[in-house]
């Protein structure tokens, strides 16, 4: 069945698309073969989405080559029996648009969107790799945490009531709080399912002891709820909303930030507590990834962390400085009573931090309790030695989220970790 859309052209009912199909589906629209070339008859199409959700095709023409990305109307790492609204593709497509304005440059450009397909047509970004790969296989990127550091604040701050007109900052929140689905698979994978035996969860067994530990810990369960009640209820900013270092592509000099289908309203300290997470679980893992020293390659992965958060506070701060144009902490009441602005600023920056560190301890949980692990401890084959690793992530996971409030700052993080690091519980 067609439907015919206000531009003319007839709009096709969704279809997941294949190497076959996908030339004839994208033909007509011009923003792809003038950048591939006219003849669809001469692309080459690879499908190599290895993530939990998506189709991802590199389609190579004479004139060059796009990502295409298609949502399916199921989790893909499940299968159909879990279904999946397509309108996750409208999502990150509005999130990427927001935070190319927002980040000039560290996104992939858009060249196309078509909401009934669920599809977009993107850059293609070479030679990138996945960050996630390149910190297992010991590769620096030079940058990287600076780069990391400003997007998060320049999409934190300029999302945010601190800079917004509120009408527009009310009509995105709406816009986004639509993302139920995603947002949902958050609040169940991420938040809740680590801190019980939760149907979808797999761990390894070698970890049942400490995993029986943490679920008898009330404590630990209230603060990742207090942490969840946060995510639910806090929209301060638009977030990436699954800021993982496989949402992150570089080369030895570039950082580029990718997929934020997850994208929601939510606290300013999300996107950086998943960020610095997976750094954590990176570090912790490399003694399982190659022979030999791993403490200089480790400590690389800290300083990315301490850069992480040195670009993030200075240029939240710049922008406190220059672009506070919302309706929080206005000039006002501040500068213009020549008042200093500076403590409020130190202050909203301790709680980001703080938020951050709470997410961060829960993202370390989630990654070997839930659903979905990552590469990092997966990839390590022995399940023994694996447990070895996982276990120092479970416990440094709950020390950052129980002492959120009391870690200062990134030298009492990176000590934290440096500590549980070399100390297995006996
Ligand atoms: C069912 S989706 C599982 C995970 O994959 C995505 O990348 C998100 O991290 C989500 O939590
Ligand atoms: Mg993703």
């Amino acid at each position: 069945m067609n439907n015919s859309g206000s531009d003319g052209r007839d709009k096709l009912d969704y279809q997941a698309l294949d190497n076959q199909t996908l030339p004839q589906r994208l033909a007509g629209v011009a923003a792809v073969t003038t950048r591939l070339g006219a003849n669809p008859d001469e692309w080459k199409v690879r499908e190599v989405g290895d993530g939990n959700l998506n189709l991802v095709f590199i389609v190579t023409g004479p004139q060059g080559t796009v990502i295409v990305k298609q949502a399916l109307p199921y989790v893909r790492l499940v299968g159909d029996s879990w279904p999946l609204p397509l309108k996750r593709a409208f999502f990150e497509y509005n999130a990427l648009t927001r935070q190319a304005a927002r980040d000039p440059g560290r996104v992939p450009e858009v060249f196309h969107f078509d909401e009934g397909q669920a599809l977009i047509v993107m850059e293609f970004l070479t030679p990138h790799e996945i960050l996630r790969g390149r910190l297992i296989a010991g590769k620096q990127t030079s940058g990287l945490g600076d780069a990391l550091g400003r997007f998060c604040a320049r999409t934190a701050f300029r999302g945010s009531d601190l800079c917004m007109k509120t009408a527009a900052k009310k009509a995105d929140t709406a816009l986004f709080l639509d993302n139920v689905a995603l947002c949902d698979i958050t609040e169940s994978l991420v938040f809740t399912d680590p801190y019980f035996d939760a149907e979808m969860n797999n761990h390894n067994p070698h970890l049942d002891p400490i995993v029986a530990a943490l679920r008898g810990d009330v404590a630990l369960k209230t603060a990742a709820q207090q942490m969840l009640a946060k995510f639910a209820n806090n929209a301060e900013t638009l977030c990436h909303g699954d800021l993982h270092t496989g949402s992150v592509m570089c080369t030895d000099d570039d950082t580029r930030v990718i997929d934020p289908e997850f994208g929601f309203y939510g606290p300013m300290g999300f996107d950086i507590g998943m960020l610095i997470s997976n750094f954590l679980m990176a570090y912790l893992s490399q003694p399982a990834h190659r022979n030999g020293d791993p403490s200089a390659y480790q400590e690389w992965i800290l300083s990315v962390v301490d850069d992480i958060w040195r670009s993030f506070s200075d240029e939240f701060s710049k922008l406190w400085e220059n672009e506070r144009t919302g309706i929080l902490f206005p000039a006002s009441l501040f500068e213009d009573q020549g008042h200093s602005a500076s403590e409020a600023l130190a202050t909203r920056l301790a709680a980001i931090w703080s938020d951050a560190l709470g997410f961060c301890g829960i993202e370390q949980h989630r990654r070997t309790l839930s659903l979905a692990h990552n590469a990092d401890f997966e990839t390590i084959e022995n399940a023994e030695s694996r447990a070895k690793f996982e276990a120092r992530n479970l416990r440094l996971g709950a020390h950052i989220l129980l002492n959120r409030a009391t870690i200062a700052g990134p030298a009492a993080l990176l000590d934290a970790a440096r500590d549980f690091n070399r100390k297995d519980a006996s």
